[in-house]
């Protein structure tokens, strides 16, 4: 009987101390990690959602003339390598649009017009779709390699974005990996300048795909320069500022109330001139809230003839088509082209392979 009941005191006792431990460990947990770590985390955890499919956004469209069928299977091949998912959205011909449903005031050419519709269309499709954020490309662009990491990066600085001018919302922060407190990111700016006065407003961030200064453009390297970032530390940073003068809609992301914003100022009140100068009008009305990307990170791809620009459809058969072919294409601001990237990503050398093999094995065969 001793031996029992010794066990049994023993037991409780051993019950009795777990549970002090266990009790010292919770309230060493609350006392101790407070909730900084626990913000971090989280930070990193929604940061990390930039390595899905979407970048991290709700959906990425791309708009693209229909006959384009070359661009599309592009477009559809570069995403398809970068792990990225696109969806389509149909380009416009202007000739196409009823004079009655041309925006008020707007006397533009067709092909302008046909370019404005399409994103207009873009911005229907995130109202009508509940889509929080999209990314929003044209179909002749080309981005860095190392895209995901990218988005990553910035995903931790728009978290923690000091242009913002309220405290991010609980939703926000589970959600939202850029935030929601803009209407329009742009990230495919082929040019912009900054808001004399506010020139303090400005977030700098070392990303190590920044490329070298020798490959960034001349407007870049004057924006830049005009917000403080100059010297060793061009080539290493990237920069986050309010959207002042963007021209180019190559890349941009929107909120769901930025295309509300822009559908009512750029279709329902009427429309000003071409879809990115009316943006950029309506940006320094003050009428939207945006941001710039600097350098942006993306870029259009430019294979020289006439299969760089769709302004009205039509082509001059007297003119060449292609100058240097896609092989010889090139795109500025990046480090790394993932249209470059590709090509060696995708090489086989399908019979140098069986040879080696081969080879290999009778050199096998003679050590034998
Ligand atoms: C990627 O993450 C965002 C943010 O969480 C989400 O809205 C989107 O649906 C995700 N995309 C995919 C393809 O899962
Ligand atoms: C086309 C159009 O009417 N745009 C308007 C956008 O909003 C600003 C400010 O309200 C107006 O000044 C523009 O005329």
């Amino acid at each position: 009987m001793l031996p029992a009941l010794f066990s049994a005191k023993y037991g409780v006792r051993k019950h009795m101390l777990f549970a002090v431990v266990a009790g010292l460990v919770i309230v060493f947990a609350f006392l101790v990690l407070p909730f900084p770590i626990a913000k971090k985390s989280s930070k990193l955890t929604l940061a990390s959602t930039a390595w899905n499919e979407t970048l991290g956004f709700g959906k990425i469209l791309y708009i693209s003339m229909p006959y384009r069928t070359d661009r599309q299977d592009a477009m559809d091949l570069l995403a398809s390598t970068s792990n990225l998912k696109v969806t389509r959205i149909n380009g416009v011909d202007g000739e196409s649009i009823s004079a009655k449903a041309v925006p008020d005031n707007a006397n533009l050419q067709p092909s302008v017009l046909g370019c404005w519709r399409a994103h207009a269309d873009a911005w229907r499709y995130v109202i009508d779709n509940d889509i929080e954020t999209a990314l929003i490309l044209e179909d002749d662009i080309d981005w860095d390699e190392n895209i995901h990491q990218i988005f990553h990066d910035l995903s931790l600085q728009m978290q923690d974005n000091k242009l913002r001018l309220v405290m991010p919302t609980d939703h926000e922060r589970k959600t939202a990996p850029y935030g929601l407190d803009w209407d329009i990111l742009f990230m495919g700016q082929c040019l912009d300048h900054p808001h004399p006065d506010y020139r303090d407003l400005v977030q700098v961030y070392d990303d190590p795909s920044v490329p070298s200064r020798e490959s960034i453009q001349q407007e870049f390297l004057h924006y830049m320069e005009s917000l403080g970032v100059t010297g060793d530390d061009v080539g290493k940073k990237r920069l986050v500022s309010p959207a002042y003068g963007p021209a180019c809609t190559m890349g941009y992301a929107i909120t769901r109330q930025g295309a509300q914003r822009l559908l009512l100022n750029l279709s329902y009140l009427g429309l000003r001139g071409p879809v990115d100068n009316d943006i950029a009008w309506t940006l320094q009305d003050g009428k939207i809230r945006g941001y710039s990307l600097t350098p942006p990170v993306f870029a259009a791809w430019r294979v020289g003839g006439q299969k760089d620009s769709d302004i009205d459809g039509k082509y001059d058969p007297n003119k060449p088509i292609s100058e240097n072919g896609n092989r010889g294409g090139e795109s500025k601001n990046l480090k790394s082209s993932a249209r470059v990237a590709m090509l060696q990503h995708l090489a086989l050398d399908n019979w140098g392979d069986y040879k080696r093999q081969r080879l290999e094995a009778s050199n096998n065969a003679d050590d034998d």
